[in-house]
């Protein structure tokens, strides 16, 4: 099997001053502090194996040498005979769950105890993470259980090399209709994913087109196979996003309908071979009745159909079929104020809870629209007590500033996690159910569609990376705080001196806000150019050619989705939440204008007008930008002059984009409202 080195490949590829970016938070940078050098020696100059190694266990070996001969230019000895005792002793238990560790230290001793070899692999990430942070290792007692047992990045990327929604180059995994035959970025983000704890992937998006239909036939299967083991090496199992209307696409059948028995037989076949050739293939993802993906509607069927006819092809191999409830129905008359696109996923899947086969899960994005700045959290989660489902984020900021934007996403996930369903009364909130533990799931997790491409730095933006690694430590542990995961990123990204960790801090905890602030307020969402979703486009959105998702109008703004006399939404929540939006008096500020439409006059809780609020904010969040870019001016010297001119570049067209949405939101509304003055600053 084809095998790679970390460092001998990172070498190869890029230039010195690049490779600081591709490390990303894997720096292992050489420690100075001799004081802790002595304290963290006696850990380090053995690791005693006292287990049956196996690719996984290879890998953490290796990451533990390359850590160690970088940081302490130690060359551990690895002594598998059991003649030494000290440093680092690996071990497994059987009894632990399959992800778990516990690391306990004495004074020149400390066990890493795994209940498998992927267990030992983070344990061990765990350990180099805490050095690199500069902690103490005497006296450890740490016991680590992953939250979600499928913790999973979904990569949108096409043969063609292109990635959708994709701000950080092209596809590593495809160009040209092919597989890219040097790996070497694979191996090297596999070690990434690993390294926060990313357990499940898949390579090709969801929009799968005629030649990625091909994926699972021998075109490409055996390129499915040694991409599949690289990333088996690092403890991740892959899945593949499959056609729907495969069997017509592929030219064996004229019907695709999930009843049908040759198709049955065409899936059974199907899989049986991909099994053959890829034993440890994870499963098949799949986009169905959705933005013109085919599915099982086109045959009068259901999504539970078409579903479980896939995931009986797949079960005797233990795979497992993901399905996305991302459905719905994107052609809608600007004056029909009834039909509400926040309400499909539910519409369609809460009826069908308990149909699904026990190796079908249902993926459900974090708000029932898409990946907007705020949005409530969608009301499916919580609904679903007889189906496995995931909840499934986006890494890739979309709708965010396309990685040209610092935001930092984990507050925004944090509160989709916190949230409170009252699904089985107070307090079930979102993270128990997707974890799997409030219904008792066989299956869970979380899953994000990824930020990373073939740019040198991963992420486009340096400080995106933030992101891919603040996704992986969130969904291990949903009760880490953002201040906790962005800290042990900047301390390994940048190292420790205290202005410049105080300094990016500043920048990253209020991104998100300044976000909002300067695009889209109080939950309204959507005002962005209809094909590549950036930069403001007021009326812009996918309703262009007959309304808008905002129904602003002279006389206010908002959506009305009450009950009482809107488009009935509020009422797929709980009761708690369902009364809480319902009511203009009672629903939050920031979600105001997603559930009601009010005039511009509206006040809002914080005493400001609507259109006040508008305007002030949008100035805000201009000079929340101008901030940062002070902050990051202030550690020219602080930082490696790449990675310094990378984020100042980004940071200044960040500067230009939020002034370009400050003013023209301002004097739309100003001319919508016919109550701004000429500045577009006071309105009263
Ligand atoms: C992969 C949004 C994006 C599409 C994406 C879709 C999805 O509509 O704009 O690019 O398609 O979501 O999640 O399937």
């Amino acid at each position: 099997m084809e095998k790679f080195r970390a460092s001998e490949r990172l070498v190869d590829q890029l230039s010195e001053e690049k490779l600081t970016s591709y490390r990303a938070w894997l720096q292992y940078e050489q420690i100075e502090n001799q004081d802790y050098v002595s304290k963290i020696k006696p850990f380090v100059q053995h690791v005693a194996v006292d287990l049956a190694c196996d690719e996984i266990i290879d890998n953490a070996l290796i990451e533990w040498q390359t850590g160690l001969s970088s940081m302490f230019q130690i060359n551990a000895s690895i002594i598998k005979d059991g003649s030494v005792d000290k440093g680092l002793v690996l071990k497994l238990d059987q009894d632990y769950q399959e992800d778990a560790y516990v690391l306990r230290a004495s004074d020149d001793q400390l066990i890493l105890t795994g209940g498998s070899s992927r267990a030992i692999l983070y344990g061990v990430f765990h350990i180099l993470r805490l050095i690199q942070r500069r902690a103490l290792l005497a006296g450890l007692s740490i016991k680590e259980t992953p939250k979600n047992k499928i913790r999973m990045i979904n990569h949108w990327d096409d043969m063609n090399g292109s990635v959708e929604r994709g701000y950080a180059g092209k596809s590593f995994f495809f160009d040209d209709y092919q597989f890219i035959k040097d790996r070497q970025r694979v191996y090297d983000y596999a070690r990434l994913l690993s390294s926060v704890g990313i357990n499940a992937l898949t390579i090709n998006n969801v929009n799968v087109h005629r030649i990625e239909t091909e994926l699972v036939t021998d075109t490409f299967l055996s390129d499915v196979k040694q991409t599949s083991d690289i990333f088996n090496q690092y403890g991740i199992t892959m899945y593949l996003s499959i056609n729907y209307a495969a069997p017509v696409e592929l030219g064996v059948l004229t019907t695709a309908d999930p009843l049908d028995e040759d198709v049955i037989a065409f899936w059974g076949k199907t899989a049986k071979h991909v099994y053959d050739v890829v034993p440890n293939l994870g499963g098949f993802l799949v986009k169905a009745d959705s933005e013109n993906r085919p599915g099982p509607f086109t045959y009068g069927r259901d999504h539970a159909q078409g579903a479980n006819m896939l995931g009986k092809a797949v079960e005797p191999y233990g795979g497992k079929v993901i399905w996305r409830c991302f459905v719905y129905n994107n052609k809608q008359d600007w004056r029909d104020r009834k039909t509400d696109r926040a309400r499909a996923a539910y519409d369609h899947f809460k009826p069908l809870d308990g149909e699904f086969n026990d190796n079908v899960i249902l993926q459900i994005k974090n708000g029932p629209m898409d990946f907007q700045v705020r949005e409530p959290v969608s009301p499916l989660i919580g609904e679903l007590e007889n189906t496995n489902q995931f909840l499934e984020f986006q890494i890739a900021q979309e709708y965010l500033g396309q990685q040209r934007h610092l935001v930092y996403l984990i507050p925004q996930w944090k509160e989709v996690l916190e949230f409170d369903t009252y699904a089985k009364g107070e307090n079930t909130k979102v993270k128990d159910i997707v974890s799997g533990e409030v219904f008792d799931n066989k299956i869970a997790g979380i899953v994000a569609v990824t930020n990373v491409g073939i740019d040198y730095n991963w992420t486009g933006h340096t400080i995106a990376q933030l992101n891919f690694y603040g996704y992986g430590r969130l969904i291990w542990n949903p009760d880490l705080t953002s201040e906790e995961i962005a800290l042990e990123w900047i301390k390994q990204t940048f190292g420790h001196d205290p202005k410049t960790i105080e300094t990016i801090m500043k920048m990253v905890m209020p991104s998100w806000e300044a976000y909002e602030n300067y695009t889209s307020p109080l939950g309204i969402g959507w005002m962005v150019n209809v094909s590549h979703h950036y930069g403001p486009n007021i009326d812009g959105y996918e309703y262009d050619m007959w309304g808008t998702y905002h129904f602003a109008d002279r006389n206010g703004i908002g959506v009305d989705r009450t009950i009482a006399t809107g488009t009935g939404y509020t009422g797929q929540y709980h009761a708690e939440n369902r009364d809480l939006y319902e009511s203009i008096e009672t629903c939050p500020d920031e979600l105001l204008l997603f559930f009601h439409h009010v005039p511009y006059t509206h006040v809002l809780k914080s005493g400001k007008t609507v259109i006040q609020h508008i305007y002030d904010t949008h100035h805000k969040g201009v000079e929340q930008v101008e901030e940062m870019i002070a902050n990051w001016d202030s550690l020219a010297d602080k930082v490696d002059e790449r990675r310094h001119q990378d984020v100042k570049e980004r940071l200044s067209h960040q500067l230009w984009s939020a002034k370009e949405w400050r003013d023209t939101i301002n004097s739309y509304f100003y001319r919508k409202s016919g109550i701004a003055d000429e500045q577009n600053r006071k309105i009263y």
